[in-house]
């Protein structure tokens, strides 16, 4: 009897959960994220990938980089100054963000602060009524490409430097009328350099830092130490091969340059989301001199592969020249480095191969599936493997027809839900041909040993943060990438 009781209540049970009202019929979730997780304005600058800087002041006509605070305004003398230009260059670029030095050491203000003399004002630039920010902003609003602004803290000319309370006050009124009369600006950027004068000149960060969070709602403070954006640690446009997004924040401080190499890598074990930005000038110096030419085609896109294809933002400097202009070398170079990059991403040779996965969560058509890495939603589409699959995690890409050929690997994860692969490998058709650490928002890897020809290419995610997200991966050929034969 008890038998049959319970025979009758495992039919029951078997036949509730089989019923179609109590089948699961939802789409599978997406995984927690990771944590520490980038900020929506984060997200937007990460994207951007090539970011405008120009330098431009009393240095473009005085031949220097840092200049003494003692010129006359009056050199100041652009005398065919056409902001458009420089803002057309940009979108020529695909650049969509252009940061401008308001004010560089020097203290010469490129906008008519109400707090100095030491500015446009005294130029012979419209008469002493120009404004180069207003220009620049206007030009770049007119024409969609977002702005942002660098007010050096160390200021050369200014009495009131070295001053703490008088200094901060004066920097402070001016941060006022560049945040509150210009629009929206997207980027801000701070250096922590300060005059060997005035060692005791103490910057009040944390009280910038909040101000400028009041004045504009989606800006990215960049600083050596963020809260927006993190310096790479070096003025030569390269991160380190191991990239983190995270960071601890409470190590790092701005103006100290013993921190570099932690600045450099990031931290995985960070709880600050602070990734970094790659800042380099396409000539030797930040100023425009007469006697420099803009760097190689091959330098560039060699800083290209080190800062963008090392999860980073690319700050590339574009001096415009005394006459107030963008020269044409600098112009024809960038133009190179756009169709290179146009030339050698254009066409993923993974979009015609077939695609399997270790494992997908939630199994096939879950949303999950490995051929989510080829939608052009770079970010939140992505393959997923199972929660325990955590042995080896791998996607492969087959040709279908002939052998497939490249020398560029492309790999992105989903950031949105957190920075999580520390070690991945590249195999073809069985064999090893680039291993690496992190990924985040963009990995490149230019193959060292040039070209490779097979069928079978698997990348094998062998360390992460929680599950890997991958949001897409490219097979690329570089024709410009000819690999040093020496010590191969
Ligand atoms: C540094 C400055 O000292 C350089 O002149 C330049 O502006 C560079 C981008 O930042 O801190």
């Amino acid at each position: 009897m008890a038998n049959l009781y319970q025979l009758i209540i495992f039919l029951l049970t078997i036949l509730y959960n089989f019923a179609p009202s109590h089948q699961n019929h939802f789409a599978t979730t997406p995984p927690l994220p990771v944590s520490p997780l980038p900020s929506y304005s984060q997200l937007k600058w990460q994207q951007r990938e090539i970011i405008f800087f120009h330098h431009f002041g009393v240095n473009t006509f005085t031949n220097s980089e840092w200049g003494t605070g003692k010129e006359n305004p009056k050199i100041f003398n652009p005398k065919g100054l056409n902001t458009a230009q420089w803002i057309d260059v940009a979108i020529q670029t695909g650049v969509s963000l252009s940061i401008l030095t308001a004010k560089h050491h020097d203290g010469f203000c490129l906008w008519p602060s109400k707090y100095t003399d030491h500015s446009v004002i005294g130029s012979p630039l419209e008469n002493g009524h120009g404004d180069v920010v207003k220009e620049f902003t206007e030009a770049a609003n007119a024409r969609g490409v977002d702005v942002g602004l660098y007010l050096s803290p160390w200021d050369r000319h200014d009495y009131r430097y070295g001053k703490n309370v008088a200094y901060n006050e004066y920097y402070m009124g001016q941060l006022q009328e560049l945040l509150n009369n210009y629009g929206n600006v997207k980027e801000i950027w701070f250096d922590g350099a300060k005059g060997s004068n005035a060692p005791n000149m103490t910057y009040l960060f944390n009280d910038w830092f909040s101000m400028v969070e009041e004045l504009q709602s989606s800006i990215n403070i960049f600083s050596d130490a963020g809260p927006g954006v993190r310096w790479v640690g070096n003025e030569k446009g390269f991160a380190g091969t191991t990239c983190w997004s995270t960071i601890n924040r409470t190590s790092l401080s701005i103006g100290n340059g013993s921190i570099v190499d932690y600045l450099n890598t990031g931290d995985e074990k960070g709880t600050d989301w602070l990734p970094a930005e790659c800042d380099v000038s396409i000539r030797t110096g930040w100023f425009w001199h007469k006697s420099e030419s803009p760097k190689k085609l091959s330098d560039l896109l060699e800083i290209y592969y080190n800062s963008v294809g090392r999860n980073c933002v690319l700050l590339l400097n574009v001096p415009p020249n005394t006459t107030g202009l963008i020269s044409a070398n600098d112009i024809q170079r960038l133009k190179e480095f756009k169709s290179a990059i146009d030339t050698i991403f254009t066409k993923n040779i993974a979009d015609s191969c077939s695609i399997k996965a270790s494992s997908v969560r939630g199994g096939k058509d879950s949303g999950f599936g490995p051929e989510w890495v080829l939608d052009k939603d770079h970010l939140w589409t992505y393959w997923a493997p199972s929660d325990d699959d955590d042995k080896d995690q791998w996607i492969e890409f087959t040709a279908t027809n002939e052998e497939f050929r490249f020398n560029v690997v492309r790999i992105q994860e989903a950031i949105g839900l957190g920075q999580r692969i520390k070690k991945h490998e590249i195999y073809v058709d069985g064999k090893l041909v680039a291993k690496g650490t992190t990924v985040g928002y963009k990995k490149l890897h230019r193959l060292q040993n040039g070209v490779v020809k097979g069928h079978r290419v698997r990348i094998r995610f062998i360390g992460s943060r929680g599950i890997p997200l991958i949001s897409s991966i490219g097979l690329h050929y570089d024709p410009y990438w000819h690999p040093d034969p020496v010590g191969r």
